[in-house]
């Protein structure tokens, strides 16, 4: 059993995979079988047999993915009870529950790997588990909540739409709903943004002050350059990545500099300039040192947002003791009316 229904004790062991680990000639065979599937584009399910690297990346992945729906809601969070109205407020505690909501799917995506969700919550608490670099940067002014749906979410979307054709079922299924929720959320942001642009000379200042602060953060979001990506060949080989860091990054930099044109606003980077030749835009030098500094727990609020994170599940014991008490009660309850 998955464990993300409340009713299921902290101390479930991880499930048992799906198919026992086998060695020697018979794994050649089974190999060879998952080697065809990759290559036939088919969907590898949790029953299936797969290499351990296999299975051990994409807990990896789905896990850090998940991990960075719910500690990306803690820079929007910080603003729900600062909304400028009450369309605002609205519009932004959905978009923190769907972010909520993300992280369930993908925790019950990596379980369907036989790794439980205490291990992957653990992993995340004691700062094993990386999240993304991007929620570690803070939210000062409310236009920070426009420019993360328009351009985290955009960035997003950019990286997770190609990850709906991944080659692991149970991800891929995930990612079709997700995505939809992030176009919502992309848009929000835009719209909220422009609403902004069209107000005050001090609304828009706001906004461009926010574009400053985030555009360099967000390209750095992609990951590495290909160059120095350890992880992406074997990815790509197994069909878990579709396109690689640098490509979606250029994809969104193309997508976005029109985008910023209609909103008015100028993106930090001097050297931003179409190339005719590539008919692709060129741009200028990521800050690689800052993004390492980041994902290695010294950004700016990386120690906060940990913290954070680990005393709202401390906090929560008392609601998962309830639910545990529930249950038992109730199967207490049906035993002797069975009887
Ligand atoms: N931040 O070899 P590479 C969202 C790590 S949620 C931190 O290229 P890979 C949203 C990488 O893990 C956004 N670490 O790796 C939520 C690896 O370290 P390990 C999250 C990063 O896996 C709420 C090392 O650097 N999206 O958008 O081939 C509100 C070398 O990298 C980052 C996902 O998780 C980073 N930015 O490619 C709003 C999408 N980048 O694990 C919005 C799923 C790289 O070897 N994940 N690293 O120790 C992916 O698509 C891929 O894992 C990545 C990295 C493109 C991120």
């Amino acid at each position: 059993m998955y464990t993300q229904a409340l009713d299921v004790p902290d101390s479930t062991p991880a499930a048992p995979q799906a198919v026992p680990w086998v060695a020697g000639p018979a794994e050649a065979a089974l190999q060879e079988r998952f080697d065809l599937k990759i290559d036939a584009d088919q969907k590898i399910e949790p029953q299936d047999w797969m290499p351990q690297a296999y299975r051990r990346t994409l807990v990896r992945q789905i896990s850090q993915h998940a991990h960075s729906e719910i500690i990306g809601m803690q820079p929007e969070g910080n603003w729900i009870s600062r909304a400028p109205s009450l369309k605002r407020k609205a519009i932004l505690l959905a978009k923190v529950q769907d972010e909520g909501g993300h992280g369930l799917y993908l925790y019950s995506a990596a379980e369907t790997l036989g790794t439980s969700r205490d291990q992957l919550l653990d992993g995340l608490h004691t700062g094993k588990a990386k999240y993304s670099s991007i929620f570690n940067y803070p939210t000062l002014t409310w236009a920070d909540v426009g420019v993360i749906g328009w351009l985290v979410d955009g960035a997003a979307i950019m990286n997770q739409v190609p990850i709906c054709r991944c080659s692991y079922g149970p991800y891929a299924r995930a990612m079709i709903r997700i995505c939809k929720e992030e176009s919502f959320h992309q848009r929000q942001g835009f719209e909220s943004l422009m609403t902004m642009m069209k107000g005050t000379e001090g609304q828009r200042a706001m906004v461009q002050e926010a574009v400053n602060r985030w555009w360099w953060p967000v390209l750095a979001m992609f990951g590495p350059p290909d160059a120095d990506s350890p992880n992406s060949a074997q990815g790509m080989r197994w069909g878990i990545k579709r396109i690689s860091n640098d490509a979606l990054r250029q994809k969104f930099v193309d997508a976005t500099v029109p985008q910023a044109a209609i909103m008015g606003v100028t993106l930090p980077d001097s050297e931003l300039r179409w190339n005719e030749e590539r008919q692709q835009h060129d741009y200028g030098a990521i800050d690689w040192d800052e993004f390492w500094a980041t994902v290695n727990g010294n950004g700016p609020c990386n120690k906060e947002r940990l913290a954070t994170r680990v005393k709202a599940h401390t906090d929560g014991q008392w609601v998962r003791d309830a639910a545990l008490t529930y249950a038992a009660k109730q199967k207490a309850r049906a035993l002797k009316e069975a009887a």
